[in-house]
């Protein structure tokens, strides 16, 4: 509980079995946190042992991607806060309290990975990771004409559940480019928002999306096209 609301952690999973275990117990540790929802999206056999015990959730959802997981994991949480994470050790636990304290004043509160202080030895976010992430920021914050934004692609975040009410049934990505389209929903829809950066550490197992420079490239086209995209609707009033 945070100030008399209840936290919910949303985990998704596909290929998280050798730190799952210790991100649910990381975050639990906060003291904070009253529900971790984990989302089986296929997973890797051997996540569920993983999980039995924990005191997290486990629920399975058959369609595959990040985003299916994700709206998959919020429609399940019964939390006042939601907070999203990976269960694939890069984010720390701690910070759920950094989240929290800005929830007081806004909606929604964005991760950023891009503060090079807070970017951990071995951490996957190298020049060309974190210029893209950045570059592309810039093009929704410019186009949008929003507050400060760094970083399109952290996972780390949290959502009031009025803002996520406000928003939840125009989600239509099932795939991994579901987070920025989560945050031009929030804009959009002029949610408060407001971006802090996190720790990012280095994966525990094997990446598969970011992990390789060319779908990493394919993923910022795809987002990039769907921010133009989305200012053009905007533009012409349709939602
Ligand atoms: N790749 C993939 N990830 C999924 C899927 N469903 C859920 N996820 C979750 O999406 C998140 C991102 O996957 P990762 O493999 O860590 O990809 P990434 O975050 O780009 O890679 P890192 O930056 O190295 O962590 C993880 O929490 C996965 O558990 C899926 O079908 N495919
Ligand atoms: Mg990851």
């Amino acid at each position: 509980m945070w100030r008399n609301e209840k936290i919910s952690v949303i985990f998704p999973t596909y290929n998280e079995k050798e730190s799952i275990r210790s991100a649910i117990t990381e975050f639990f540790a906060t003291g904070a946190v009253d529900e971790i929802i984990v989302v089986n999206n296929n997973a890797a056999p051997g996540t569920s042992e993983e999980v039995c015990g924990t005191g997290a959730r486990e629920i399975f959802e058959p369609v595959q991607g990040y985003g299916a997981a994700l709206q998959r994991g919020m429609r399940e949480a019964t939390g006042d806060l939601l907070i999203w994470a990976e269960p694939d050790g890069t984010f720390v636990g701690r910070d759920v309290m950094k989240l929290l304290a800005y929830s007081e004043d806004f909606d929604v509160v964005f991760g950023t990975r891009t503060s090079n202080v807070l970017i951990w030895s071995g951490a996957n976010m190298g020049w060309f990771l974190r210029v893209g992430n950045y570059a592309v920021a810039k093009l929704m914050e410019w186009l949008f004409n929003t507050p400060f934004l760094s970083d399109v692609g952290c996972t780390m975040r949290l959502l009031r559940r009025s803002a996520y009410d406000r928003i939840r049934d125009r989600f239509t990505i099932k795939g991994s480019h579901f987070g920025p389209e989560c945050m031009l929903l929030v804009i959009r829809e002029k949610l408060r928002f407001i971006e802090i950066p996190l720790n990012y550490r280095s994966r525990i197992g094997k990446s598969s999306v970011t992990g390789d420079p060319f779908k990493s490239f394919i993923l910022g086209c795809r987002m990039t096209l769907l921010i133009i995209t989305t200012r053009l609707k905007a533009l012409f009033g349709i939602r």
